[in-house]
């Protein structure tokens, strides 16, 4: 990279750029769900409905990832990254499990870089053996945020040690070759804010102005009773450039059901900018961007809940849409299936918003991780039993359900009037975009699908449990 300075130029954000969304057709999608406010839609056109792994058939690529693949890929200038773990280890001096960030180049899927992380000494209940790097970068004027599964916030330059420079303030790098990571910062919340990650560290993500935002995961120790680190924050903002906590928020404490996993999104609502996340209690909170104050928090269960048989966590990322976040709750996965729920808010409502902000409630959902798609007055949202939802976005009422008939991890990509869902048989469904159901195409893709169809520059770029797909309309 060239300078620090590239790094305090002007931002746009499509909130206020709109004509970003509309001249999507080559875009990149540099974040988790593609903007700020993750609604996972894309204006691209001309993406494949089918392909076959045997033929190649509309296969531009593939490129070999570790054994377990949780991170969902992001495309920027150029590059496609992805988190993985290190069971197919590009260099023999980094060998061992380890949290892997891997980098692509978008056009032929060569190998470029990557970035390793030695798993931390406390074991599985921070750090979960062979889970790798799960959390989905942010990519932002040449360089790369993202969490590691050592918990510590990163900022990588995107051009890594290719340009022959180590950039940044952080020079201590033990690897300088052109495969290697090269560090700007690093910020450690276990050292830092004290968090205490509950099996894994997998926050994405998100940025307004000059901050950025990230979950700390901080959660419960392994009696599942405990909770060793109650005054850590569950939210802190980051300076971007430096890398210098700016404000955190602990409103959850003692309450931790278990983990915290949600990813924030972010976006002018109701003419002030939000971060909107869900937390440890089964919470949904609102904070004003720049200074961390807490706006409306909101209970996505109901006060006659249980945990764990009818009380959820929220693991899913809220989707900002119109003044509006929509998010359903739900569960680890290892602890199954079971009742689930699905809200719109009006964010622009303040304090508990619990009764007054709830615009509709969905009860028909089962417990969720995913993210929810909007485009043309239709919300689809996916549950972990594999049910896809489609639903009227003002008042809730369903459409459709799919039947996916296996368990669902990622979330639905609403692009080129098709809905893509994977699942853990390794099927991605291509649906048609609309109010009537009709299934386009299904086709597998060899081993589970945990991630998020991404759409960037014509192309889907899909990642399995162990391997990288590029999906395009082959040359007529
Ligand atoms: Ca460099
Ligand atoms: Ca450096």
């Amino acid at each position: 990279m060239k300078s620090l300075a590239i790094l305090t130029s002007v931002f746009c954000v499509p909130v206020l750029c709109p004509g970003l969304l509309t001249s999507s057709l080559a875009a990149d999608w540099p974040m988790w769900g593609g903007r700020p406010d993750r609604n996972m839609i894309s204006g691209i056109k001309g993406l494949p409905s089918a392909w076959e792994i045997n033929t190649k058939k509309n296969i531009r690529w593939m490129a070999a990832l570790g054994s377990q693949t949780y991170g969902n890929p992001v495309v920027a200038g150029g590059l496609v990254l992805v988190g993985t773990n290190n069971e197919a280890p590009r260099d023999p001096k980094q060998m061992g499990d380890r949290g892997v960030l891997m980098a692509f180049r978008e056009s032929d899927g060569e190998f470029l870089w990557q970035s390793t992380h030695e798993k931390l000494a406390t074991g599985r209940v921070n750090d979960w053996p062979f889970q790798g790097v799960c959390s989905s970068p942010l990519v932002e004027n040449e360089v790369v945020y993202y969490v590691s599964n050592r918990g510590e916030v990163l900022a990588l330059d995107r051009q890594g040690f290719r340009d022959k420079e180590n950039d940044g303030p952080f020079k201590e790098e033990r690897l300088t070759s052109e495969r290697d990571a090269d560090i700007l910062w690093k910020f450690d919340m276990i050292e830092e804010v004290g968090a205490f990650p509950h099996n894994m560290s997998n926050s994405s993500p998100v940025s307004w102005g000059e901050l950025i935002f990230v979950s700390t995961s901080n959660g419960q120790d392994e009696s599942h009773v405990n909770v060793p680190s109650p005054k850590a924050p569950a939210i802190i903002a980051l300076d971007k450039r430096t890398g210098k906590l700016v404000w955190e928020d602990n409103p959850v404490g003692e309450r931790v059901l278990h983990g915290q996993w949600s990813s924030a999104a972010a976006g002018v609502i109701g003419g002030v900018a939000q971060v909107v996340i869900g937390q440890g209690d089964g919470w949904v909170r609102s904070y004003e961007a720049a200074s961390g104050k807490r706006l409306w928090e909101f209970d996505l269960n109901p006060k006659d809940s249980v945990w764990p048989k009818t009380r959820n966590e929220v693991i899913s990322t809220p989707v900002i849409y119109q003044d509006r976040v929509y998010i359903a709750n739900g569960q680890d996965p290892e602890h199954g299936e079971g009742v689930g729920h699905l809200y719109a808010i009006d964010a622009t409502k303040r304090g508990d918003i619990t009764k007054t902000g709830q615009v509709w409630h969905y009860d028909k959902i089962r417990r969720s991780i995913s993210t929810g798609a909007i485009a043309d007055g239709l919300l689809y949202y996916a549950d972990f039993s594999g049910f896809l939802h489609c639903l009227d976005v003002a008042t809730g009422k369903p459409y459709w359900v799919h039947d996916m008939l296996a368990a669902v991890w990622g979330s639905p990509l609403v692009a080129d009037g098709k809905v893509y869902l994977g699942d853990e048989d390794g099927d991605v469904v291509v649906l048609q975009h609309g109010k009537t159901k009709k299934v386009l195409a299904e086709n597998n893709l060899g081993s589970s699908v945990y991630s998020t169809p991404v759409p960037a520059n014509g192309a889907l770029f899909i990642a399995n449990r162990n391997q990288l797909y590029a999906l395009a309309e082959a040359e007529k």
